[in-house]
């Protein structure tokens, strides 16, 4: 079968990941720079100063991502190019970038979708309270109405922010990622609701700028799949979908009911208690904008059945179950289950935004880089994706993480999850087996994932796993 006629084929960055050049055409300072710099904080010591020095090669790239056949390229915007100090005096060298990048991905015949926010907050701002401080949402409006002024002619599909989730908890809470802060969950809480009414602004903004604009959003998926297709464990993979039983930020729901029905969950509520955060009089009102399409990124998840006490129950993965290189699991399956349940709840035309996987991918002697096991693991994901599109849910695109090798936060560059292969030292890209049979699935919209002799319950066989559970 092959996928819907308007079906939008695309690959994923971030501006931190790759351009690197984090001090030329007067770009100000992120915490992202910062946190760079501080003993300890990512592997190997590395940076994104250089990272893949995208702010220089851009043509180069684009003419990269033009070989593929992409459809779409997602990319984000530093704050800090635009307005150095994070408000006040714009920075036109930061613009006249984005407009020379947009401009060239156009003649290549590529769609632009813009993030605005992947997590280069200004330093500037953060030194005036950053995400604790309210008027940061104030402040993203700002920002935002500047972009779209600029830009908006040209782009038409807007993502303010990438992963909240990951802001505020990873940020703010653990210190793993850039400002590096381990707050109270309560100021937590805080963040999380100045990033929700950030959005919201934002959306306000970029509506209020440019009449044809198409909003999105692109939250991080925690994706419970059920362990057989028993009706007991499909309901016990939902509610451990969005049951809220942690005392963090992490669930969906916690983000998207506020969007999408403009109130916090009953149980995050219970459960978080003293540390919900303080709202205003109209702020959901602003939180709850309609948008247009429900982007998600989802790289892995957990299996779950029902358990005897009725309650959802983690199942462990066999022993020597895949891994990707940082890790996660290989769960294709979430891009089947995890679709499903968030259209079910939310019944908004959805786009993978991420999904992808890390590889110890290097370059062969015969020049080549030869990732089989990406190139699986985008066919089962996309298999599970189609699955999904069969049974209803209203899927417009899918974008792969990452175009390019690049820089993976804390991680350093260890990790890669590109199409196209970076090497860091000589700048040169090679595009990987992945790339090329990523090109033809595009081609043929699709007709490519059906013609192999793939057998796509082999890695996650149910039955298998529920016997390994009941010994
Ligand atoms: O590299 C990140 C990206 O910035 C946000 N989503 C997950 C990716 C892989 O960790």
């Amino acid at each position: 079968m092959q996928f819907p006629e308007h079906f939008v084929w695309g690959a994923a960055t971030s501006a931190y990941q790759i351009e690197g050049a984090t001090t030329a055409g007067r770009r100000g300072e992120s915490v992202w720079d910062r946190l760079c710099q501080r003993a300890g904080a990512i592997k190997h010591g590395h940076t994104g100063f250089t990272a893949c020095d995208h702010y220089h090669r851009y043509t180069e790239d684009i003419a990269l991502l033009q070989k593929i056949g992409l459809q779409a390229y997602r990319f984000s915007i530093a704050w800090p190019r635009i307005f150095p100090n994070g408000t006040g005096q714009v920075n036109h060298v930061g613009l006249d970038f984005y407009d020379r990048l947009v401009d060239c991905l156009l003649e290549a015949n590529i769609t632009p979708y813009v993030t605005l926010f992947h997590w280069d907050f200004p330093y500037a701002l953060y030194c005036k309270g950053g995400w604790l401080n309210r008027d940061v949402a104030d402040w993203f409006a700002e920002y935002t109405t500047t972009v779209v002024q600029h830009l908006g002619d040209r782009v038409h599909h807007w993502m303010p922010i990438n992963e909240p989730q990951v802001v505020a908890m990873v940020g703010h809470f653990w210190g793993g990622h850039a400002p590096g802060d381990k707050l109270q969950l309560n100021q937590v809480m805080q963040i999380h609701h100045h990033l929700l009414l950030a959005h919201g602004k934002a959306v306000q903004a970029i509506r209020a700028t440019s009449s044809n604009s198409i909003v999105g959003i692109a939250p991080s998926g925690s994706v419970s799949v059920p362990i057989s297709s028993h009706p007991d464990d499909v309901e016990a993979a939902r509610q451990d979908t969005f049951a809220i039983t942690e005392r963090e930020t992490i669930s969906e729901t916690l983000w998207l009911d506020p969007i999408f029905f403009g109130q916090y969950p009953e149980d995050g509520v219970d459960v978080l208690a003293k540390d919900m955060p303080q709202c205003q009089p109209h702020d959901m009102d602003i939180i709850s904008q309609p948008i247009d399409f429900f982007g998600i990124n989802i790289y892995t998840g957990k299996s779950v059945r029902r358990g005897d006490n009725g309650q959802p129950q983690y199942i462990p993965p066999p022993p020597g179950y895949p891994e990707t290189h940082i890790r996660w699991l290989v769960l294709p399956e979430t891009l089947y289950w995890g679709p499903r349940f968030l259209w079910e709840r939310y019944h908004t035309p959805m786009m993978i935004t991420e999904n992808g996987m890390s590889n110890v991918d290097w370059i062969s002697l015969d020049g080549r880089v030869h990732d089989p096991q990406r190139i699986d693991y985008i066919q089962r994901n996309l298999l599970s994706l189609q699955r999904a599109m069969t049974d209803g849910v209203d899927i417009r695109g899918y974008f792969y993480w990452s175009a390019f090798d690049n820089f993976e936060w804390a991680e350093g560059y260890q990790q890669r999850f590109g199409l196209i292969h970076v090497d860091y030292t000589s700048q040169q890209r090679i595009l990987k087996d992945s790339a090329y049979w990523y090109h033809d699935v595009i081609q043929s919209n699709g007709a490519t994932l059906t013609t192999s002799a793939l057998r796509p319950d082999i890695l996650y066989n149910s039955e298998h796993i529920s016997t390994l559970v009941t010994e």
